[in-house]
C-alpha cells in the first residue's frame, strides 16, 4: 500500500491497522478509497477537492451538523453517514498539502450508476425524498453556503459567457451547434431562480447532487439505505435535488455515451421518481409540484452548461479520463433536454397523475 496514504490513515481512529487502500467509485470531485483494516474493518479515505471545495473547515461543519442531526431521528444507524474523527478529535486532516477525511464503509449496501430495474429508481427517490423530508426543520441558518451560487442557474450561464469570449483553449469554432443550443435557452434558464428569488418557491436545506449513485441500496433488500456525498448540502429548492435525480437517473444512457441515439429521458422512470419523491416528502408545496418539469429541464440544461464551459475552459473542473469527455458529457444533456422538450406534455399529465 502507498505509505503515503497509510500516513493519513494513522491520524483516524480506525479499528485495526491498514492493510489495503484502493481507487473506489466513479465521483468527479474527490478522490475516492476503499480502506481494509488487519480487524477486517472497512473505511472510505477521501481526498477533498480543495480546489473546488474552498472552505474544507465550512464543508466539514456543514456535513458534521446534518449528520448529527439526522442520526438522533434515524431508527437505522447504517442510515446515516459515519464520519471518523482523528486522533485529535477533528473530523477531516489537512496532510501532503491537501486535505483528507475518512467515513465508515457502509456494509451490505450497493451503489449502482444506472438503475436496474424501476424499483431500484423508486428506492432513490426514497432515499432522497426522506432526507429532504427529515431535513425540513433542520436550521437552514447553521448551513454554510460552501459553493455560492451553486445551482444559480442563470449564474452558470453568465460563466458560460464570460468562458466562451474568452476562449482560452480555442474550442468555441468545433461546437458552434451546442453553444448555439444554450444560446437559445437563455430565458427559461432563469425561471426557477426567479421564484426562489419571490418566494414562489420555498428555501428549504437541499443535497444537491442526487445523482443515483450518492445513495445506497440495502443489498439484501434493496430498499433505500444511506444518502451519502453531503459535500453540497446548502440551502436551495426541493426542485434542484428532484431534477439532478431525474437528469441522471431517467437517462437511458451513461452521462458521457458518445452514441446520442441512445440517449433519452425515459417517461417510466420519471413517473417512477416522481410517485417516490412526491411519497417521501408530503411537504411539497402546489408551486414545487407543478415545477418539477421544469426542474427536471433545468438541471439538466444547468449541468450540460458547466460541462461545455469546463470543455471551453481546458477541463478544469470536472475530472475527465479521456479527451473530449467533458464535450460528450454537455451532448448527452442536451440531447436529454431536447427529448424533455418533445415530451413536455407527458411529463406535466404524469406530474399530475402522480400528485392525485
Ligand atoms: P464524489 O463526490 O467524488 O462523487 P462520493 O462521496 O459520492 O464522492 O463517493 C464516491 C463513491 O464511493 C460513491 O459513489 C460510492 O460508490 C462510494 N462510497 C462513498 N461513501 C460510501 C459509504 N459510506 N459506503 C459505501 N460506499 C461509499
Ligand atoms: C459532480 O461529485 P459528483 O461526481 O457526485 C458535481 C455535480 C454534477 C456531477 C455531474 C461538487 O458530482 O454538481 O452534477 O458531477 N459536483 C460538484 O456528474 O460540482
Ligand atoms: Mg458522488
Amino acid at each position: 500500500m502507498d505509505e503515503k496514504l497509510f500516513g493519513i490513515l494513522r491520524c483516524f481512529q480506525l479499528d485495526g491497522e491498514p492493510i489495503s487502500c484502493e481507487p473506489y467509485g466513479c465521483g468527479h470531485i474527490n478522490n475516492t478509497y476503499l480502506v481494509t483494516t488487519t480487524s477486517g474493518h472497512r473505511y472510505i479515505l477521501q481526498r477533498i477537492n480543495h480546489n473546488t471545495f474552498k472552505n474544507v473547515a465550512a464543508l466539514m461543519e456543514n456535513i458534521t451538523a446534518v449528520t448529527e442531526f439526522l442520526r438522533k431521528k434515524a431508527e437505522d444507524p447504517r442510515s446515516v453517514l459515519a464520519l471518523v474523527k482523528t486522533h485529535s478529535g477533528d473530523s477531516y486532516v489537512y496532510a501532503q498539502t491537501t486535505y483528507w477525511r475518512v467515513n465508515e464503509f457502509t456494509e451490505g449496501s450497493i451503489c449502482l450508476q444506472t438503475p436496474e430495474g424501476d424499483e431500484d429508481f423508486y428506492q432513490s427517490a426514497i432515499g432522497f425524498g426522506t432526507f429532504q423530508q427529515m431535513l425540513s426543520d433542520f436550521p437552514a441558518d447553521k448551513l454554510h453556503e460552501t459553493i455560492p451560487n451553486f445551482h444559480n442557474t442563470p449564474d452558470r450561464y453568465r460563466i458560460f459567457l464570460e468562458t466562451l469570449q474568452r476562449d482560452p483553449m480555442d474550442r468555441a469554432k468545433d461546437v458552434k451547434a451546442e453553444i448555439d443550443f444554450v444560446l437559445a435557452r437563455e430565458q427559461e434558464m432563469s425561471i426557477l431562480q426567479n421564484a426562489l428569488a419571490t418566494g414562489e418557491l420555498p428555501l428549504r436545506v437541499t443535497h444537491n447532487d442526487t445523482k443515483l449513485n450518492n445513495v445506497l441500496l440495502d443489498a439484501e433488500t434493496r430498499e433505500a439505505l444511506c444518502v451519502i456525498d453531503l459535500d453540497t448540502v446548502m440551502p436551495g429548492s426541493s426542485l434542484y435535488d428532484y431534477g439532478d435525480a431525474i437528469r441522471f437517473g431517467a437517462a437511458t444512457a451513461a452521462e458521457d455515451e458518445k452514441d446520442l441515439s441512445k440517449v433519452e429521458m425515459d417517461l417510466n422512470l420519471f413517473r417512477v421518481f416522481t410517485r417516490g419523491y412526491i411519497k417521501a416528502c408530503p411537504g411539497l408545496t402546489q408551486k414545487e409540484l407543478q415545477y418539477m418539469p421544469l426542474g427536471a429541464k433545468t438541471m439538466t440544461m444547468e449541468c450540460g452548461v458547466r460541462f461545455l464551459t469546463d470543455y471551453l475552459d481546458g477541463d478544469n473542473y470536472f475530472a475527465i479520463h479521456r479527451d473530449g469527455q467533458n464535450l460528450d458529457r454537455a451532448r448527452t444533456q442536451f440531447k436529454l433536454v431536447s427529448d424533455m422538450e418533445s415530451k413536455w406534455d407527458e411529463m406535466h399529465r404524469i406530474v399530475k397523475e402522480e400528485t392525485k
